[in-house]
């Protein structure tokens, strides 16, 4: 609850509905708030891809779901691994309780594989368990993992042949309640030589392709409550099935070693191009870019992406800006990718936004914006996470295109402001959340050939600059030292598709 009180803080869930949903106890909240804009999960296994799901539709689309008596199926807002929502399995003791999802897999399917998140925060009765996943053909559930509730262990259940049941128990520990664990499992439906793998938190905790069983194909892995009176609560995120007509299907090339970070320097261009792909272009740091490395999919939805290292713990980060208003924080990994997004702001589609840090005391970046009046506010992030309460810091900002830059490079961050006539005016800060008082100097003219502008700095050894776009669609590099331009470089072509982060 105070998860959810916290995340919903910031949209306005009113008194009422928080004690309604007190009062109904296991219910989750009723009207989820997804992020529909969400990267899918990475798929890297063999095979088709039947389903890539971070619930963040807000539906089911993709499962066939069963409930019946008091069993529920829904998608939640009340705990999340990507995202803002999770599908939420409820089944209970009362006769008739089921709760299952279901997904159908293509005809001829030999082997499947089924990677998800789940936490169960709800066990059932001693004797009985709650399911991960479980593969069928037909009526023959071939394999399934679950959590047995009588200690909390991870056990295989294979049908033999003869119909009897194989159990092998995998996990001797108890597996935590609320609390999100990644389970994933192979299936390679093969008579006496069926291959299973079961993967639990990252370990491989079984592995045979000597196991029997009677089926060729499978038609469906399934979630869920199976059977009448599988008392359980379970939120399922990130869900990715693939399968494959092979029953030794080759694995896409696995991605080079990933030994730094998605992005990697602050002269590194981070595009979203025209398909949602997310691309990193690392800068050589030498005037070029080594070859681009996609570091994300599923960002159709952007409308303006920055990158800072917003929880200054020397990994860059992204905030996105999406189109329905939303500001998300993508923890960069040091490893590479991003952990999962956090929610730090609705209501900013109209918002003209640069990060940077604003106030030379500021441990964290913030964000420096201008609303649809034109005033200037200034919110600043005193954890690395969420945005503190706004500063107005001006007014009459509208229709600029603002970049925050140490221009003369006296410590403090300045404004770049691009004007519709094509000048570029600097508004030099004090490095306390004000501007000198002072004419505004002119830094240059002819700006309005160039639709994006990025804070760089390193493109070129020890160099500070601006990596810009114009309209014909070159990147150029236009440095400076201390308030003067050095000599522009064009740095590419064909960027007019791309939307090129800030
Ligand atoms: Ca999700
Ligand atoms: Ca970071
Ligand atoms: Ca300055």
């Amino acid at each position: 609850m105070i998860k959810q009180l916290s995340r919903f803080g910031v949209v306005g869930v009113t008194a009422v509905s928080l004690i309604w949903a007190l009062a109904v106890g296991a219910a989750p909240a009723q009207a989820a708030t997804c992020q529909p804009g969400t990267p899918a999960p990475a798929d890297t296994y063999p095979g088709t891809a039947v389903m890539a799901n971070n619930l963040e539709s807000g539906t089911l689309a993709g499962f066939t779901p069963t409930t019946g008596g008091t069993g529920t199926a829904t998608v939640s807002s009340a705990q999340s691994h990507s995202g803002t929502c999770a599908a939420f399995l409820h089944a209970t003791t009362d006769a008739g309780s089921v709760a299952k999802l279901s997904v159908p897999l293509p005809a001829a399917t030999a082997t499947a594989y089924a990677d998800g998140w789940f936490n169960i925060t709800q066990a059932g009765v001693a004797g009985n368990d709650v399911p991960y996943f479980r593969f069928f053909s037909g009526s023959l559930r071939v394999a399934d993992i679950y959590r047995y509730n009588s200690n909390g262990q991870l056990w295989l259940r294979v049908t033999s042949p003869t119909g009897s049941f194989v159990y092998t128990r995998l996990i001797p520990s108890s597996i935590t309640l609320s609390a999100w664990h990644h389970v994933a499992m192979r299936v390679t439906a093969n008579g006496l030589g069926t291959e299973v793998q079961v993967w639990f938190d990252e370990t491989s905790v079984y592995s045979s392709n000597q196991v029997a069983s009677a089926a060729t194909t499978l038609n469906a892995v399934q979630v869920g409550a199976e059977h009448f009176q599988q008392m359980g609560d379970s939120y399922i995120d990130d869900v990715i099935i693939n399968a494959s007509d092979q029953t030794n299907p080759t694995p896409p090339a696995p991605p080079p070693p990933s030994t730094s970070s998605s992005i990697r320097s602050a002269a590194d261009v981070v595009a979203a191009g025209p398909d949602g792909a997310l691309w990193d272009y690392p800068a050589t740091g030498q005037g070029g870019f080594h070859p681009r490395q996609k570091i994300g999919i599923g960002w159709s939805g952007l409308a303006k992406g920055f990158v800072a290292d917003w929880n200054s713990d020397g990994v860059f980060d992204v905030i996105a800006q999406w189109k329905d208003g939303r500001l998300s924080f993508y923890p960069g990994k040091p490893g590479g990718g991003f952990a999962a997004a956090q929610a730090i702001g609705t209501g900013w589609g109209s918002y003209h936004i640069t990060v940077g840090h604003w106030r030379k005391t500021d441990q964290y970046p913030g964000i420096l914006a201008y609303d649809a009046a034109g005033t200037l506010w200034y919110y600043g992030n005193n954890a690395g996470s969420s945005l503190s309460p706004r500063i107005k810091t001006g007014v009459g900002w509208g229709g600029l295109y603002l970049t925050m830059t140490d221009f003369d490079q006296d410590g403090a961050q300045d404004l770049l402001a691009k004007r519709s006539d094509g000048r570029l005016v600097l508004y030099r800060s004090t490095g306390t959340g004000g501007f000198v008082s002072e004419a505004r100097r002119t830094a240059g003219a002819g700006w309005n050939s160039i639709n994006s502008i990025t804070s760089v700095a390193g493109f070129t050894t020890g160099s500070s600059g601006l990596m810009t776009r114009l309209s014909d669609g070159r990147l150029a590099h236009y440095p400076f030292s201390k308030g003067i331009w050095g000599a522009r470089t064009i740095v590419g072509t064909g960027w007019s598709s791309y939307n090129i982060f800030r």
